[in-house]
């Protein structure tokens, strides 16, 4: 059966300033929290690539945003960088803002909606020195970063995201220990997590201001975007298991759905942690920040569900209790090369779920993609990636997308992520997802894949030309 999207539905690129821009020393940037890390051990990074270089976006921002065009995209997200916008002294960079001024320009000038996010897991270093997260200072210097971005970008941008993956941080960093600074603590995992509620209410808060104060254009709209992915247990689960997946869909969904829906945090999630001595400290006042951090729409990134079961052990080895453990699907298929489960009926399930319980809240699909390691391997004599794996990919998930929207999902997009190669955290360039291929060893240069076309003849087909 051939893929049919809806007209007016948005269908764009997803990516991110940290891992595209580059030019890390250029024009007065700081030091963000990656460069840090691979100062310190570039070894860490994949085929020892730190976060220096991105994919040259800095410099070609021209040719990707046409490129986006000649795909016929609609839309593309990034983000800024904050440690490109802001000086130490938390006042604006002129050069770095200069910077994205022109990105701003030439989306306008290709007809292409930009959406604006200004936070992918890139503090910068000096704030990250004093606490990050952990440290309440660095919540309020997030306000006025986010403030100053409305202020300076209000007319140019409709499209504003507060962070992507809130959750992500807490985890990597504080609770499984895969990224600097490699902490297993799940108590301050809880605070760096409820430090980020905070700051993104705060952020939405400004927002609220700064369109009274007329900075921004009258149709602006604000949202948070997540890795909202669906949790499932086994089939014939245990009340263990159902308990596992109560805390495990509590903290990783709940937890910033709750928040962006109805400004409150899941009470039954705050209770387990405060029995457990696991809860993060609150202010007085803070109930009214939290109460600001309702949204107009969310942005869903889905790879791979979660699935849980009853945790082995009661404890974990710092001594805190465990909500659940991994459970491995016997059916499942993977993407090797990430070791992400491939499950598209999740994107289903989690429309439906949207649907039932927040029925008013339109999402879209801010990130979905298929990361393959040596595409190398699969060149035509003419020298195109035959990416046809990730076509089937993008396919079958869109297929559930569209079951979801026809069931009654308030989905309104799709945002492929990394729709040009680009630099992937720990990962560097192991896994490309692009449609569109850098070459590393060709001075960065873009060629289009097998999957580029069709993702083209795709919007040819909403938009009934081609
Ligand atoms: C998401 C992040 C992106 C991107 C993507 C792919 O979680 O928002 O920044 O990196 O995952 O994952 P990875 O790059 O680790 O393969």
């Amino acid at each position: 059966m051939q893929l049919t999207i809806p007209k007016g539905f948005f269908m764009g690129a997803a990516m991110s300033g940290p891992q595209t821009e580059g030019a890390y020393k250029k024009d007065h940037r700081l030091e963000s929290f990656w460069d840090h890390w691979s100062d310190l051990s570039v070894s860490d990074f994949y085929n020892k690539v730190g976060s220096y270089v991105g994919n040259d976006f800095y410099e070609r921002y021209e040719e990707d945003i046409k490129l986006f065009k000649s795909l016929h995209l609609d839309s593309f997200r990034t983000s800024i960088q904050w440690t490109r916008l802001m000086d130490q002294d938390q006042k604006l960079n002129p050069e770095g803002a200069a910077f994205y001024h022109k990105v701003c320009a030439c989306a306008k000038e290709n007809d292409i909606e930009l959406f604006m996010n200004l936070y992918h897991f890139d503090m910068p270093y000096y704030l990250f020195a004093r606490g990050g997260w952990e440290n309440r200072e660095v919540v309020e210097a997030y306000a006025v970063y986010a403030r100053t971005a409305f202020r300076e970008f209000g007319k140019e941008i409709r499209y504003w995201f507060t962070f992507n993956e809130p959750i992500v941080e807490p985890d990597q960093e504080y609770r499984h220990g895969a990224w600097y600074p490699f902490l297993k603590d799940e108590k301050r995992g809880m605070q760096v997590q409820y430090h980020i509620a905070l700051a993104h209410s705060l952020a939405v808060r400004e927002f609220r201001k700064a369109k009274e104060e007329g900075y921004l254009l009258k149709d602006a709209q604000i949202g948070l975007i997540n890795a909202f992915a669906p949790p499932y247990t086994k089939e014939d689960p245990t009340p263990e298991d159902l308990e596992a997946l109560r805390m495990t869909d509590g903290i990783h969904n709940r937890w910033w759905l709750d928040l962006s829906t109805s400004g409150t945090l899941p009470g039954d999630v705050l209770e387990t942690l405060k029995a457990c001595g696991m809860a993060p400290e609150m202010r007085p006042g803070d109930e009214e920040i939290l109460k600001c951090g309702r949204v107009d729409w969310l942005g869903f990134n889905y790879y791979q569900p979660t699935r849980v079961q009853a945790p082995k052990e009661k404890v974990d080895e710092a001594g805190y209790p465990k909500f659940a453990d991994p459970y491995i699907w016997p059916e499942r298929r993977m993407n090797v090369y990430r070791g992400w489960e491939i499950y598209p009926k999740g994107i289903y399930d989690f429309g439906m779920k949207m649907k039932r319980e927040y029925p008013d809240m339109k999402f879209f699909i801010s990130e979905n993609g298929m990361g393959v390691e040596h595409e190398d391997r699969f060149r035509n004599e003419e020298g195109e990636i035959q990416d046809d794996y990730r076509i089937e990919f993008v396919q079958d998930h869109l297929e559930w997308v569209m079951k979801a929207i026809e069931e009654g999902a308030n989905c309104v997009g799709y945002h492929y992520w990394g729709v040009i190669d680009n630099w992937s955290w720990s990962n560097a360039f192991k896994n490309r997802y692009g449609f569109i291929e850098v070459d590393l060893m060709g001075n960065y240069q873009r060629k289009l894949k097998k999957s580029a076309h069709w993702v083209k003849a795709l919007i040819e087909r909403r938009d009934g030309i081609g």
